[in-house]
């Protein structure tokens, strides 16, 4: 489904993995992976960002991050193949995957663009999500009478963002008070 939006090209396939294989992915993942607690530096201190994370990708590329330099780990045959099938849906043939572990309601992602200068000009993300819904918000940057538009990511959905999307809103998944599970997100990328 198409969500309209100014200034944006947004995407969301609500049921794009079943429930059943999305418990399954989850469960894999969660063990699988190999999640890193990085931290920020904010004001001249330093803290843990409030989720896990790790960065797999074809081998040679590099990315900087909220000012982190990550070096991508090879592809597992698990994330390969959800590479291919969102790839194929993204028409992109992407060949990188940031990943994002939120263990409970407290983990969060504060607002930002996908703008680093390895992504080029209007990157094309998929963003797919397994287990514990949580609401994405997106904001515009410069027009404040636009209202800000929540998406609840439903686990087994893609949100697919491109064109000047990043030029105009930033997006974040807010902490909630409700009790909620965990969540695993992926979001696939191409390093120029
Ligand atoms: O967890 C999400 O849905 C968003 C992740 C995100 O924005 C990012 O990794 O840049
Ligand atoms: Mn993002």
């Amino acid at each position: 489904m198409h969500i309209p939006l100014q200034d944006a090209e947004i995407i969301y396939l609500h049921d794009f993995i079943s429930h059943d294989e999305s418990i399954h992915y989850l469960e894999i993942l969660l063990d699988q992976i190999d999640w890193q607690q990085n931290q920020i530096k904010m004001f001249g201190k330093v803290y843990d960002e409030p989720r896990l994370t790790a960065w797999y990708g074809d081998q040679g590329l590099s990315y900087t991050y909220s000012g982190i330099q990550l070096e991508p780990k090879p592809w597992t045959g698990v994330l390969q193949r959800l590479k291919e099938k969102v790839s194929e849906v993204a028409k992109t043939q992407f060949n990188s995957a940031l990943l994002n572990y939120y263990r409970d309601g407290q983990d969060s992602m504060g607002y930002h663009q996908d703008n680093e200068k390895e992504l080029g000009i209007n990157p094309t993300i998929a963003s797919l999500t397994f287990g514990a819904e949580r609401t994405f918000q997106l904001k515009h940057i410069t027009d404040k009478s636009i209202k800000r538009k929540d998406i609840p990511l439903k686990s087994g959905s893609l949100l697919i963002m491109a064109g000047a999307t990043q030029h105009h809103w930033k997006h974040q998944i807010p902490k909630t008070k409700k009790h909620v599970g965990p969540r695993l997100n992926i979001t696939f990328r191409v390093i120029l």
